[in-house]
């Protein structure tokens, strides 16, 4: 597959790399995971999308989400190269509560998580993050700065967030390929100091 107008143009991996990783990109509905597998993924990104019906408005929360007409209803799916010896697979959740049954199936064998937070409803991340936590699935937080959202100090989202001082937190715009870049460049660092292995 290729993809001309897409970040990268690379369809074929380099015979340099030898190991890839799971990575879950997970956060609640319309925090901007399928725009970040779109922003980075090498590759076409293999989107699961339908359009939001009126039936759903009345279970999912649209108010902060204007432009959303489309919501994931499996998963989305993105490769990047991040270096000459490694591949990520990204595997983008779908948000909404009733497909996170789906979330064991897509966690299987993942390495560690993204997880995209946005800060006009950071209460709604707490299951996402009790889903890693109850895993023990080691995960970054990216805070999706959205056009208008407030801006908090760091401490301040780790303190609502509960976060570990040792996890990650960084921001990033998910429509931006260097940020999201640097965001999976910092979880596979965190991944790799904690599990131990060579990035
Ligand atoms: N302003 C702004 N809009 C964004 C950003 N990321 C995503 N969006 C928009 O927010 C909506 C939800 O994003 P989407 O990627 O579908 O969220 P998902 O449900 O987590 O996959 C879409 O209309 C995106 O265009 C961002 O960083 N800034
Ligand atoms: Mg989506």
């Amino acid at each position: 597959m290729s993809n001309d107008s897409g970040p990268a143009q690379i369809s074929y991996l380099p015979p340099t790399v030898k190991r890839s990783a799971k990575i879950l990109i997970a956060g609640h509905f319309g925090v901007g995971k399928t725009t970040l597998v779109g922003s980075i993924s090498e590759i076409e990104p293999l989107r699961t999308e339908e359009p939001i019906t009126q039936a759903s408005t009345a279970v999912d929360d649209l108010t902060q989400l204007p432009q959303k007409d489309e919501t994931t209803v499996a998963l989305d799916f993105g490769r990047l190269t991040l270096n000459e010896r490694l591949v990520l697979y990204l595997f983008g959740t779908p948000g909404q509560r009733r497909f996170w049954p789906l979330w064991d199936d897509l966690a299987h064998g993942a390495l560690g998580a993204l997880v995209l937070v946005d800060t006009r409803r950071l209460d709604e991340s707490d299951a996402v993050l009790a889903f890693m936590e109850e895993r023990d699935l080691p995960y970054a937080v990216a805070v999706n700065e959205f056009t208008g959202a407030r801006r908090f100090p760091e401490h301040e989202i780790r303190q609502a967030l509960d976060l570990a001082p040792h996890t990650p937190l960084l921001l990033c715009d998910a429509r931006a390929r260097d940020a999201c870049l640097d965001a999976l460049i910092t979880l596979v660092h965190y991944l790799a100091h904690r599990l131990e292995i060579r990035p």
